[in-house]
């Protein structure tokens, strides 16, 4: 059995998680804090959450393990058999990923951690975001899924990515620099998915797993 490795406040791990549920694969979780742990570095080299515990070995970096579900369980798929069709969709992910959630990540300290992000960075980043969130915009459609009709892999990564981007810029420069875009609704339309929900709770215990071992 697949068994899914990380913590359930981590977006990455969340978006394996909706590909599990959404798959119907039937895997377990094991709670991994990211660290440089030799154990943890044999499976993840980086130290990086989430990582996969395969038949085969580990696997980690979430979209190749998203790849590798898609492969090895395609009963019920999250891309679509057409190649550019699916190309679209992976198009959309390294969007959102390398030129959205790697961008605000750099927020994350000061907005969700308690540490501090410097002008410098700040001003960085505004910039980016600003410029990278008009170019997801014309990619983005929102008709229902992100990607349009149907609920693809890239709906995984939408769910798990775009609310903590709306967070950190709102912390940050009080302002959700995905406003523009219909993000809010297609948030709420997709929390009512029984997996988002199922997610969103686990994301609520794991938070205070967080807090108390902080203490
Ligand atoms: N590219 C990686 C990113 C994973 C990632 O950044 N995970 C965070 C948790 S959300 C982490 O483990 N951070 C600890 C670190 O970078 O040392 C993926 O897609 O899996």
């Amino acid at each position: 059995m697949i068994k899914l490795c990380g913590f359930a406040i981590s977006n990455y791990y969340n978006k394996v998680k909706l590909a599990l549920l959404e798959k119907d694969i039937a895997f377990e979780e094991e709670l991994v804090w990211s660290g440089r742990s030799p154990e943890l570095l044999a499976k993840s080299p980086l130290g990086k959450v989430p990582y996969i515990e395969t038949p085969d070995g580990p696997l980690c970096e979430s979209q190749v393990i998203l790849e590798y579900l898609e492969d090895r369980y395609p009963e019920k798929p999250l891309l679509p058999a057409d190649p550019y069709a699916a190309a679209k969709i992976r198009e959309l992910m390294t969007f959102m990923e390398l030129h959205l959630e790697l961008i605000a990540r750099e927020l994350y300290g000061q907005a969700f951690f308690g540490g501090t992000v410097s002008e410098e960075v700040k001003t960085k980043v505004e910039k980016m975001l600003t410029r990278n969130i008009v170019a997801f915009g014309k990619l983005a459609k929102f008709s229902p899924y992100i990607a349009g009709a149907e609920f693809t892999m890239a709906d995984c990564a939408a769910i798990a990515h775009l609310p903590v981007i709306s967070m950190a810029t709102k912390a940050i420069y009080g302002r959700d620099f995905l406003e523009a875009l219909p993000a809010r609704d297609y948030g709420k339309r997709m929390v009512e998915r029984a997996t988002v929900q199922r997610v969103n709770a686990d994301r609520k215990i794991n938070q205070e797993q967080l807090a108390s071992r902080k203490k």
